[in-house]
């Protein structure tokens, strides 16, 4: 039996277990990357396991998200960073190079090879035939450490393309019909192999937005081949190099398999506050919009900013609605200015922000008061925005361009017969400047680590106990993400390198007294539905819950880089094994659990209520022995991988 891509690529890197859905494998990371959000708790981590260099083939640390500096934190972390950088051998990439994702597609992507990022949007680089999964700091810590990544071997699911796009239709309708049809659980325990016929006809930044919204799906990753337009992008990027032919055998197996006709794909857009919350651009057209946000590492490309800059070309932006835009990387800055397109924006009026995540996780531009925001992002939360009563949907650059000059949701076919054509360029313009590269090990064992007043050590928790009791602090419904466990946002996202701090806002959107709640308990339980800690890798949200005291969560299911951050900080993950008994503990209600012997099911006690039930979990021996250590620090202090 041949083999898909998936299998062709883990089969080259594993270390330990087998190539079965469901199975725990391990397997060897070449490449990581880090942004200064989720950067700094990981290279504090980094330290604390005291290997002097990194043992990857190569390691990026980006500065990307919190470039607001309203005080001097930001500063300071970046400052921190690029020391940590220069003293263990990793490239930095400076604050204006770009957003890690964008950046790391034109520049260091591989197909073929593995990449661990503390980024949930890490399987952008699916786009060029990487193998790339998010997870939180901690992990992506272990890797720069030599450390295979462990996880649950994914059952691989073939999407199979067929046809070619219609005019006005692009790479972000195709993931949201994905998204559509799968919803943001549909993608748990699995990776999207995207295979068939349409696959050359997309270009590598299409393919590039498909793999980076698959995180919405909840997957492990997603993958495109590797093929003559990958290595014409390469190519472009002057990385001819890097390139190596990478497609699955005419006879290989996959676990599961849809079909989409690209031809019949129409303009798509997610309403308010799921991104599989999917309709046609049609369904909605005439709604009043207020403001336009165009980027994010979803859309932020070189062909997706020309499309927009073509679209609002000797146009004026709608005088109700505010449109900013902000450029992926340095590179698609750079070449949008030299060819004159940046101004073909600036004159239709729109607003120019810097080659950063920006609005897309709260750090300026949140909407007015029950706006309706159109935005080429990937996540519309409720409140993510940083306005909480805005109303925000997700669509394409295209899309979202027609609406800034119409000042209603627009089906652009509506507005002009043919879409731009922007053909990848020949060559890109390529000038590494704001990448440093690695210190030789001499020179960097002369560096000084800059600690500002902000970077607070990591705080440790102690070995897990034989019973766990306290109280069930609070109770959640279903699809709770990170951004409600812990929000960010240009207030809350600054603390990142300050547990005690952040703590204060955990579960901020949901109920404030959360925090307070859990101190003056001394910690407890959360009880929470399924897909329990959906969206980002962020690690906060299970750091900043084992700070205040939380011993353990007990949910439907959990999605599955939260699951691996609550194990590596010691908060023990527990499922229902009848989901119906969900209904059966209230908040404030007093739980007692053995787990000196962790067997396949657990007696959950509720002395409040005089009952019982049983919990289960899909924790292997290395996880129980984690958690019995009080976390991944811990127990690799011990000696243990
Ligand atoms: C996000 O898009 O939510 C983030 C901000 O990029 C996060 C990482 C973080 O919280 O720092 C992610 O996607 O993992
Ligand atoms: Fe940055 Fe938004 Fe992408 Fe997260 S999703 S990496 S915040 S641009």
């Amino acid at each position: 039996m041949g083999r898909n891509i998936v299998q062709k690529i883990f089969k080259k890197h594993l270390k330990s277990g087998k190539m079965v859905a469901g199975e725990k494998i391990s397997v060897k990371i070449d490449q990581t990357l880090t942004q200064d959000a989720t950067g700094t708790m990981a290279y504090l981590q980094f330290e604390a396991i005291g290997i002097p260099r990194v043992k990857t083939k190569l390691s990026v640390s980006y500065i990307d998200h919190n470039t607001l500096q309203t005080g001097f934190e930001n500063a300071d972390d970046h400052k921190f960073l690029q020391s940590i950088a220069a003293k263990h051998g990793l490239y930095f990439s400076r604050p204006g190079n770009g957003i890690c994702h964008q950046v790391h597609l034109e520049r260091f992507g591989k197909p073929g090879e593995t990449l661990l990022g503390s980024d949930s949007h890490t399987p952008t680089q699916g786009g060029i035939g990487m193998i790339s999964m998010g997870a939180g700091g901690l992990d992506v810590a272990l890797a720069m450490a030599g450390q295979p990544f462990h996880l649950s071997m994914p059952k691989v699911l073939k999407v199979n393309l067929k046809g070619k796009l219609p005019q006005w239709v692009s790479g972000k309708d195709v993931i949201l019909e994905v998204l559509r049809r799968l919803s943001v659980k549909g993608g748990v325990g699995k990776i999207l192999e995207y295979a068939g016929a349409g696959v050359k006809t997309l270009s590598v930044p299409e393919r590039a937005t498909i793999t980076n919204m698959g995180a919405e799906l909840g997957a492990t990753t997603s993958i495109f081949p590797s093929d003559a337009v990958t290595k014409e992008f390469l190519k472009a990027q002057g990385r001819e190099k890097d390139w190596t032919e990478l497609v699955p055998d005419a006879d290989a197996a996959y676990d599961e398999e849809i079909t989409i006709d690209l031809k019949t794909l129409q303009p798509m857009i997610a309403k308010p506050h799921m991104p599989d919350n999917v309709c046609t651009v049609e369904e909605l057209a005439g709604t009043k919009v207020n403001q336009v946000a165009i980027g994010s590492c979803t859309n932020s490309s070189y062909k997706d900013l020309m499309t927009v800059a073509k679209i609002l070309k000797n146009k004026t932006v709608h005088p109700d609605v505010s449109l900013c835009i902000s450029p992926g990387s340095k590179q698609v800055f750079k070449m949008i200015s030299d060819n004159g397109a940046l101004a073909d924006m600036i004159a239709a009026g729109a607003r120019i922000l810097e080659s950063t995540c920006g609005p897309c996780i709260g750090m300026g531009q949140s909407p007015q008061t029950d706006a309706v925001s159109i935005r080429t992002f990937n996540r519309n939360f409720l409140g993510r925005s940083g306005t909480k009563s805005a109303q925000v949907f997700l669509t394409s650059p295209e899309v979202a361009a027609a609406c800034a000059l119409t000042g209603e949701i627009t089906d652009p076919r509506k507005v002009a017969p043919r879409a731009p054509n922007i053909p990848t360029p020949k060559k890109f313009l390529v000038d590494d400047n704001l990448i440093i590269p690695p210190l030789s090990p001499q020179k960097a064992k002369k560096i000084k680590i800059v600690r500002g007043p902000n970077i607070k050590p990591c705080p440790k928790r102690d070995p897990m106990p034989g019973t766990l009791s306290g109280s069930v602090l609070l109770k959640t419904g279903d699809n709770i993400t990170t951004d409600h466990i812990m929000p960010a946002g240009s207030k809350i996202l600054p603390l990142r390198s300050n547990v005690p701090a952040i703590s204060e806002h955990v579960f901020a959107p949901v109920d404030s007294e959360f925090p307070k709640r859990a101190k003056e308990a001394k910690g407890g339980f959360v009880v929470g539905g399924a897909n329990y800690g959906q969206g980002s890798s962020r690690e906060h949200a299970a750091l900043a819950p084992m700070y205040l005291g939380v011993k353990a969560v007990i949910t439907k299911s959990f999605a599955r880089i939260h699951l691996a951050n609550l194990i590596n900080f010691g908060i023990l993950p527990l499922t229902f094994v009848n989901e119906k008994d969900y209904n059966g503990i209230a908040q404030g209600d007093k739980l007692e659990l053995a787990v000196k012997k962790m067997g396949e099911t657990l007696v959950l006690k509720n002395k409040t209520k005089g009952t019982q039930c049983e919990v289960t979990h899909s924790l292997g021996e290395r996880d129980i022995a984690i958690l019995k250590a009080g976390g991944a620090l811990g127990y690799v202090k011990q000696g243990k991988a």
